[in-house]
């Protein structure tokens, strides 16, 4: 693999560009509990051979994480998390690109440490307060995810007048506490947050408007895999068959603007958000560009 900074340069020229095919972000969940991979990565060497399986599927990124932020979840001790995840970053890290998924700003330094080149924070660098400053001293790719309370108590927070507007201005703010710590805003990457604090009418309205959130000028991450609104629409309770579902969400993403997909399934995806793509940026002949 490339050195990191070259990693890094290729990552933020490729999701600038929305002529070219939008990235795909593996994950990767070391936890015991996580809502469709848990348990299944909990252990190093089962986790390791997972990233490396994505990577050989097209991921450009994989997201390693240590602790499951699904509705009703309980935090985990950060010593616990670096324990999960810093083996499997230490293994991955000269093959693929690393995210680390934390709100913690210790888990994160650590993953850094170890070669990480991007931040995933769910709680779009509001849990923890050391994490802005670790942003503008390390200066990684960051991604700040839209969510409302933590993720235990985040569903009594799924209250909106204007959707849309909400959840761009909380974005915005999000955004500004990084720029102000010192992040380069070419590193910034912004996340609408599918799942985390809204109900799942409102994932469907702000995925159908994502547009609104391009307009802030960052490239856009989309987490829809498997989730719950997919199982709502299609009353289907098991996260296991939500996989065609997941497939209409990330094709609509990809279509409204997504510059990253975060997804279970790297090799089926990849598939689908590159024909996408493709249909999304077709121009009929004879029109102008
Ligand atoms: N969703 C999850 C976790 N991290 N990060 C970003 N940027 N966007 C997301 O939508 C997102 C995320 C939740 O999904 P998962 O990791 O599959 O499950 P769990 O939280 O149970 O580990």
């Amino acid at each position: 693999m490339s050195a990191p900074q070259d990693t890094t340069r290729a990552i933020i020229e490729a999701a600038a560009d929305p002529a070219r095919p939008p990235l795909l972000m593996g994950i990767l969940n070391v936890t015991p509990d996580s809502f469709y991979d848990g348990g299944r990565y909990a252990d190093t060497e089962a986790a390791v051979a997972r990233g490396l399986a994505m990577a050989e599927a097209g991921a450009d990124i994989v997201d390693v994480g240590g602790e499951s932020t699904r509705p009703c979840s309980k935090p985990v001790p950060e010593s616990v998390e670096v324990e999960r995840v810093l083996p499997v970053v230490l293994a991955l890290v000269h093959r693929v690109p690393v995210s680390i998924d934390t709100r913690h700003a210790r888990v994160a330094e650590a993953a850094l440490d170890a070669g990480a080149i991007m931040v995933n924070d769910v709680s779009g660098f509001a849990a923890d307060p050391n994490m802005p400053a670790l942003l503008g001293r390390r200066k990684p790719l960051a991604v700040a995810m839209h969510m409302r309370g933590t993720p235990e108590d985040m569903m009594a927070h799924a209250r909106y007048e204007d959707l849309l507007g909400e959840v761009t201005r909380e974005l915005r703010a999000r955004m500004e506490t990084a720029l102000t710590a010192g992040l380069p805003e070419a590193h910034l990457f912004l996340d609408p947050g599918i799942g985390f604090a809204k109900t799942w009418r409102q994932n469907l309205a702000l995925l159908n408007h994502l547009d609104v959130l391009v307009a802030l000028g960052r490239p856009l991450v989309v987490g829809v895999s498997r989730k719950s609104f997919i199982g709502q629409v299609l009353g289907l309770q098991n996260p296991n068959d939500r996989l065609f579902g997941t497939a209409g969400a990330v094709a609509l993403a990809v279509a409204r603007g997504a510059r990253v997909l975060r997804v279970h399934d790297v090799a089926e995806m990849r598939d689908v958000a590159r024909v996408a793509h493709a249909v999304a940026t077709a121009r009929p002949e004879g029109a102008a560009p």
